[in-house]
């Protein structure tokens, strides 16, 4: 009974990350869609020249997962949204399982053991884990599922992270920031690293222009 309770706490979790997002979207082109509508043809032609000036000022970062070996593994990208990073992961090569997925404190993926990237990022001072109430981490990401091929995909959207520089919680702080796959699942409660085990891949998180 608590296991289940504990799964669907997490399935809850999880799928406000993603719901988030996709309510996002779905506002906006539903707004847009309203506008081009009820405008005359001069207004419509002024909220489009606007939307189209919006989309190039879109703040963009990527970063590449690469083992131990140096091998890459994959790849993930952020995307500044109106109210937080939508985060796009695809790994391939990969042994089948579940494995841990954080941001990291410090810009750096000093082989072997990738101790160089710090704690998770945490700039709120919070505990680990989306189950912990004193938690999560701004870095707290969910675990990432790798199938029989080889292959992993998840897309998550999070509010607790920007892009934007000189914000308390911006990926670009002095120092920078990376990303960590761990050896197992995170439990999403232990503190402070969810019990996932040694860390397998690293990626530093760098701007794209
Ligand atoms: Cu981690």
């Amino acid at each position: 009974m608590r296991n289940l309770i504990i799964i669907m706490s997490i399935g809850f979790a999880l799928y406000s990350l993603t719901a988030y997002g996709k309510e996002e979207t779905r506002q906006m082109m539903g707004n847009k869609d309203m506008m081009m509508k009820s405008g005359s043809m001069k207004e419509q032609h002024t909220i489009m020249e606007h939307t189209s000036m919006m989309e190039t000022e879109t703040i963009e970062a990527k970063a590449q997962l690469r083992n131990n070996k140096g091998i890459e593994i994959g790849n993930v990208m952020f995307t500044q949204k109106d109210n937080g990073v939508e985060i796009n992961v695809e790994v391939n090569n990969m042994p089948q399982g579940v494995y841990a997925f954080h941001i990291h404190e410090n810009g750096l993926c000093d082989t072997p053991d990738y101790k160089s990237c710090g704690g998770h990022f945490n700039p709120f001072g919070k505990k680990h884990g989306f189950l912990n109430q004193e938690g999560p981490h701004a870095g707290d990401l969910p675990n990432i599922e790798v199938n029989s091929n080889g292959k992993g995909y998840m897309r998550v959207m999070t509010s607790r992270m920007t892009l934007r520089k000189g914000e308390m919680n911006s990926l670009f702080k002095e120092g920078g920031t990376a990303v960590i796959l761990h050896q197992g699942p995170d439990d999403y409660i232990s503190d402070p690293a969810g019990h996932g085990g040694a860390r397998i891949a690293c990626g530093i998180i760098e701007e794209m222009n």
